[in-house]
């Protein structure tokens, strides 16, 4: 059976992992998950114990958790439409190199801001959450605009799963108002570009229960209890 991908609502990181599918255009199925509740059940605890999105379950009824781990899965299976890159060449390194960057430095820049917005009311806090977060995020920011110097994409001049993830994650700027993208005009540009894209459009529907149209792997939706069987344990 085709793999299927475990994504969280609203606002997850799994956006990412959505568009590299579409890229893909490789049969696939969606999970949806609504984060905190749906993963409090004991049988998403049989997809991943961390309880966290998104997480693949691919043909041999492994589950692979980890977005870098996802991403790298799906650019291997990609690396004819130029998703990804053979592991030894440096291509691959660099990809890699950035899928790393987004997924430690990129993404924990924002934590602060997602602290403040998912604590109790607690004002002085959230103000103090919400300053340190806007700080990394410029931060974070300026290191993308210094990497996509003379490169159309992040990982060079092809569209890779790097950018897949990098515009789940840029659009949470926009959603905690943390810094104005237009300062930063190369990360603009490819956030403009990527959010043109029909799978960054379809990844947005699909979010939003929205129609929305495949480029041609979109399967539809399972629901995890009629993935039981699937799933070992
Ligand atoms: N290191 C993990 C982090 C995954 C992660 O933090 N996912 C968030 C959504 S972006 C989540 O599932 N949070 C659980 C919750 O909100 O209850 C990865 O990169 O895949």
């Amino acid at each position: 059976m085709e793999p299927v991908l475990f994504y969280g609502v609203p606002q997850g990181c799994s956006f990412g992992s959505i568009v590299a599918l579409e890229w893909l255009n490789q049969p696939y199925r969606l999970c949806r998950i609504n984060m905190p509740e749906d993963m409090q059940t004991d049988l998403y605890a049989r997809v991943n114990p961390v309880r966290e999105t998104p997480a693949l379950l691919v043909e041999d009824g492994a589950v692979i958790t980890e977005s870098a781990a996802i991403l790298q899965n799906l650019a291997t299976r990609g690396i004819q439409r130029g998703l990804g890159f053979a592991q030894g060449t440096p291509q691959f390194d660099r990809l890699n190199q950035k899928l790393a960057f987004l997924n430690t430095t990129f993404f924990s820049a924002f934590g602060p801001l997602w602290k403040a917005y998912e604590m109790e009311a607690n004002p002085p806090v959230q103000e103090m959450l919400r300053d340190l977060g806007r700080e990394s995020v410029a931060k974070a920011h300026a290191h993308v605009e210094a990497m996509l110097a003379g490169h159309e994409w992040l990982a060079g001049d092809r569209r890779t799963v790097a950018d897949a993830y990098f515009i789940g994650l840029a659009r949470w700027a926009t959603y905690h108002r943390a810094v104005d993208q237009r300062e930063y005009p190369q990360l603009h540009r490819l956030v403009q570009r990527l959010e043109a894209d029909p799978a960054v459009v379809f990844a947005h529907a699909i979010e939003d229960e929205r129609p929305a149209t495949s480029a041609g792997g979109f399967r539809g939706h399972i629901t995890l209890e009629d993935l039981q069987l699937r799933l070992a344990g």
